[in-house]
């Protein structure tokens, strides 16, 4: 890692507008959606509607920390590429920017967005834990793909075990979570929400495999903006459509089986007993 100063890195960032932009545009965004989903929260009283608020309130919490950390330069570092990546070192004498903040808080918002999708799917516990861990595994094991300089393929068999992560979380969210919501009778409101986390979150990795961290045909900047779009969509907008589902229909939600078990048929009733 190359020597430099936090007030070094700091100044980089000011001397790129795009990026720069890149980061308060979403400190702006993610301030006005805390304000928001506060206040659009104000009246829920049932305990399951109540979580999900809570779990997605969270996400711009940690996104305004986030960035935060980003344009203030904690969380950048400069990084000497290995050789045979796109911009390494020894050729271009340069080090490559590099937002690890960005991999380390998606471990934080990321299992938030999908527990708030749990609990409106109407998922087991089992389920709810197994996808928040392969989660957090794929965000961890996507920085260590960052911050690896020793060799360029050891980055992308991070990259690999990430991917691995992921199609655990695509698994649960297409396959069993979607059937957890026809019985919960969510089903409507989770296909909508399933479609565009499937469809953004698929974005972060094309692009990472795009950007500086990968073959580098994206710059820094354009990279960067490609993540905070994604993230505007994938959090704020997201959260809306959530949340705002959430109050109109307090009561689908309070309805569903109490505590976290399976909603409706396969959870025993009183029936059974006979
Ligand atoms: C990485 C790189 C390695 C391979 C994969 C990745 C996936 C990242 C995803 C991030 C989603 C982030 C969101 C953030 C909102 O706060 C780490 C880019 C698979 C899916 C939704």
């Amino acid at each position: 890692m190359l020597e430099m100063t936090q007030a070094e890195v700091y100044q980089a960032i000011q001397d790129n507008t795009l990026l720069n932009a890149s980061f308060w545009a979403n400190i702006a965004l993610a301030g006005l959606s805390i304000l928001l989903f506060v206040f659009m929260g104000r009246n829920v009283e049932d305990p399951r509607s109540q979580l999900i608020f809570v779990a997605t309130l969270m996400v711009p919490l940690v996104s305004i920390s986030s960035y935060t950390g980003l344009a203030s330069g904690l969380t950048i570092s400069f990084l000497e590429m290995p050789a045979g990546h796109a911009l390494a070192f020894e050729e271009t004498g340069e080090p490559v920017l590099t937002m690890w903040g960005r991999y380390l808080t998606w471990a934080l918002s990321t299992p938030m967005i999908l527990l708030a999708l749990g609990l409106l799917a109407g998922s087991n516990m089992t389920k709810i834990f197994t996808v928040i861990v392969a989660d957090i595994g794929m965000c961890v094991t996507g920085l260590a793909a960052a911050l690896t300089v020793s060799s360029h393929m050891l980055r992308w068999f991070w990259y690999a075990i990430s991917c691995a992560f992921f199609v655990v979380v695509l698994y649960v969210l297409l396959v069993e979570w979607a059937q957890d919501a026809e019985v919960a009778g969510t089903a409507e409101i989770f296909n909508t929400l399933k479609i565009l986390t499937v469809v953004m979150w698929l974005g972060y990795p094309i692009f990472w495999a795009l950007g500086a961290e990968g073959i580098a045909v994206l710059s820094v900047g354009i990279t960067s903006w490609a993540y905070s779009g994604l993230d505007i969509i994938a959090k704020y907008i997201f959260a809306f459509i959530l949340l705002n589902w959430v109050v109109n229909n307090e009561s689908t939600i309070a309805g569903m089986a109490p505590g976290l078990g399976p909603a409706g048929t396969s959870a025993p009733t009183a029936a059974d007993d006979d």
